[in-house]
């Protein structure tokens, strides 16, 4: 963790001697493994939903859907090109589905969220069940769970797809299939699921029949979120860090949604402007409402609606809203919680 020692001729013979065995110095190489605060290669960036929007529809006249299994476009790290990353563990892509298409059925074992930027009344089938995606809304694929999507409404439709894909694959844990057909097997009725979990309540045998990994509800509309965040930003004063921020939670646990993925939903009042903030959960932001800039460490970012920004492990964060402004954001918080590696720095605030 010190300096890197000197490499003399006869330590680089040594070194090259061993590497035949498949052997290599560990102090040569400590003061990278071991950093005293996190060194990434992530970097903080922006895309502008406009620019997505057209890259995308361009795109729609080149494949469908249905040969591209799912027509998206990966949002890359501009320092993880090559990665299909926007962060080190976490993937962002934006996917279209074009009036009438339909994404045919599949599932893997990695756990994605869908956010809707633009269009309103496709649909997802999580599970045997379908659910209309509106502006806002959040919507969980949980691992090895069947998906398929389409889109009767006569817009096409965007969404972000955020994926573990990254985590996933440095545990060499990926599989999955594909049903052969567009569409599951539809067995429950939409809205099943929040009218089962979403009240408070919970079926009385759940405890026993549900896993707890991941929620039982698997799309929470922005109409509702939105009211428990006005809610909030009425009855608290704003934080100085993060103004009034809530967390998407399983009902059964009162833990994070979804198991590697950690989703909130912040308000940022007009003209106020956060403390800096960092933590080491690597996070990437989507304005849903309103206009502002976000600092990142020394960079400024402007944003407005529906626009994506991604902030690094510990970079200090700071927001700042011209009009009244909500942020969806989401990070591999709760993989850090669960292993002891999550920390924050609020500053003096
Ligand atoms: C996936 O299953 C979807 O179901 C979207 O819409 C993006 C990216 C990589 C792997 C699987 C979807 C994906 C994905």
């Amino acid at each position: 963790m010190e300096g890197r020692p000197e490499e003399t001729p006869e330590r680089l013979a040594f070194y090259d001697k061993i590497d035949k065995q498949n052997m290599t110095p560990l102090w040569s190489v400590l003061a990278d493994l071991v950093t005293p605060e996190p060194k990434s290669g992530c970097q903080a960036a922006l895309w502008h939903f406009a620019d997505i929007k057209t890259a995308l529809l361009e795109a729609g006249d080149l494949i469908t859907a249905r040969e591209a299994e799912r027509r998206v476009l990966i949002l890359e790290n501009p320092g993880l090109r090559g990665q299909s990353r926007i962060t080190t563990s976490l993937y962002a892509g934006i996917q279209l589905v074009l009036p009438g298409e339909v994404a045919p059925a599949h599932r893997h074992t990695q756990s994605a969220l869908r956010f809707v930027l633009d269009g309103s009344g496709a649909h997802t089938a999580v599970n045997g069940e379908r659910t209309m995606m509106h502006y806002g809304d959040f919507v969980i694929t949980p691992p090895m769970a069947w998906h398929d999507h389409g889109n009767e409404s006569d817009a096409p439709m965007f969404w972000l797809d955020g994926l573990d894909i990254p985590l996933v694959s440095f545990l060499d844990a990926s599989f999955a299939e594909m049903l052969g057909e567009d569409e599951q097997p539809i067995d429950r009725s939409p809205g099943q699921s929040y009218s089962e979990f979403g009240h408070n309540l919970v079926p009385v045998d759940s405890d026993r029949t549900t896993a707890k990994t991941v929620s039982p509800i698997f799309n929470y509309p922005y109409s509702y979120a939105r009211e428990a965040l006005d809610g909030m930003a009425r009855t608290r004063d704003p934080d100085p860090c993060h103004g009034h921020k809530m967390r998407y939670s399983n009902p059964l646990d009162g833990g994070h949604a979804m198991p590697t993925i950690g989703t909130f939903l912040q308000h940022v009042p007009k003209g106020f402007a956060t403390a800096r903030y960092r933590s080491t959960d690597a996070t990437t932001f989507v304005c849903v409402e309103g206009r502002g800039r976000t600092r990142i460490g020394d960079e400024t970012f402007e944003w407005g609606p529906k626009d994506l920004f991604v902030a690094p492990s510990w970079k200090p964060v700071s927001h700042e809203a011209d009009e009244d402004a909500v942020l969806f954001s989401y990070s591999d918080r709760p993989v850090q919680e669960k292993l002891g590696l999550w920390r924050e720095d609020r500053g003096n605030a």
